[in-house]
Order: structure tokens, then sequence, then C-alpha cells
């Protein structure tokens, strides 16, 4: 009788791990492009197939949806861009419900893609030509540019936006803009790659529609030491 009662404890024993062990499982493969993950240890915070965990920070990183490294950015190592006081501004800024989304919201560190309840995304108004500029303040050799999307709907609004890096008399557009299967994941970073790396001091996103809603919840730089 005795034996039969550990048997069964066992049993039970073993079920309930099973379960907590599945709902870990679970929640692995629930890390959606914009998630953070841990670069270092990917269990149990791996990235869903199809993306990956791009280190940001020491230890922090975030779930990104395609990495098409070139040979010429590959050469020199890949550094994030640490700008301590970014000067930003958009071509118009949406205000909702008492809340403005100012131009800032896109570099304050906070990823939170939720528009609405984080009030830490950049939105312009619905208009012709919508843009979004930061002053690098010097001048730097951009690789790479991450856009995090909005989660929270009309995420589709990013398709078509594209990454100028440049100064006041020449902009190079960095990359291929935003394809609408990319703008197309709630939250989602879309990785914008320079190829080769561009030189400029400044950093503009723009759609270039004649009706076109920009919002970006955050924007990370990487650069290299060198272009060309
Ligand atoms: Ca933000």
């Amino acid at each position: 009788m005795k034996a039969y009662i550990c048997l069964v404890v066992l049993v039970c024993l073993g079920s309930v791990f099973a379960a907590e062990t599945n709902k870990a499982d679970e929640v692995a493969v629930k890390q959606y492009p914009g998630s953070p993950c841990d670069p270092l240890s990917p269990s149990p915070y791996q990235c869903i197939e199809g993306t990956f965990c791009l280190e940001v920070s020491p230890k922090v990183g975030i779930c990104v949806v395609t990495r098409k490294r070139m040979a010429n950015v590959e050469a020199s190592p890949v550094t994030l861009v640490d700008f301590a006081n970014p000067q930003t501004e958009q071509s118009s800024t949406l205000t909702f419900n008492g809340v403005d989304y100012v131009s800032g919201n896109a570099v304050d560190g906070n990823f939170n893609s939720d528009l609405i309840n984080g009030e830490t995304c950049a939105h312009t108004e619905t208009e012709g030509h919508p843009w979004w500029r930061l002053n690098l303040l010097e001048s730097r050799c951009i690789a790479q540019v991450g856009i995090v999307n909005r989660r929270d709907g009309s995420y589709v609004r990013l398709a078509g936006a594209e990454v100028l890096v440049g100064g006041i008399h020449r902009h190079e557009r960095c990359g291929s803009p935003v394809s609408a299967e990319s703008a197309n994941i709630p939250g989602g970073m879309n990785l914008v790659i320079c190829d080769p790396p561009i030189r400029g001091d400044e950093i503009v996103i723009h759609i270039p529609k004649d009706e076109a809603t920009l919002q970006i919840c955050e924007v990370l730089l990487w650069e290299v030491s060198t272009c060309g």
C-alpha cells in the first residue's frame, strides 16, 4: 500500500513538473519580433524562428526580423551608438487624448511599443511626406538603423518608410524601405542595413507618400569606425 501511495505521489509530482516545463516552453516560443531577449543566455528567452536576438546593450537584446549582413559591414565591429543628448524633430506632432506624441519619444530608451498606453512613441499627423529627424551633433559612420514599430494597431502604416543618412546638403538612403511584410509585425523591430555604411551627422526617417502617418516607438543606431 505504501509503495502504491508513493507511486501515485511521484506520478502526480511528475505531472506538475511536466506542466511547468511545458509552460516554460510555451513562453519561449512567444518571443515575437520586438520582444526583449537575452543574447548571452538564449533559453528560455528564445526568439521565434526567422528572428534572432540582437544585442543592444550588455545582457539585453531585442528579437529582430532579419539579419542580412553585407561583407563590408562585417569587416569592422558594429557598435551601438550611445547619444547622450539626442536632438530630434518631426514634420508634425499628433496630440491625442491630451498626449503629445513628440519626436523625442523615439529615442527615450523606452521600447514600449504600445503607443496609446505606453505614451513613449513618436507620431506625426496624417499628412504628405511625414518625416522624423535625429541630429547626431557629430559625423558618424552609420551601419544599421533599427526602427521599433507600434504594436497596438495601425502598425502597417510604417510600410514604405525610408532611412536617410547625411547632412544638410546631402542625404543617402540606407538600405531598402520598410517592406509591407515587415511593417505588418506588431511591435516589430525593423532593421535597416546601410551597405556600404554611410557617413553623416543626421538621420531622417520619412515616408515618401502623398498621405501617410509616421509612428516610431524607438530608434537604435549602429556605427562602424570607418566608412569605406
Ligand atoms: Ca520610446
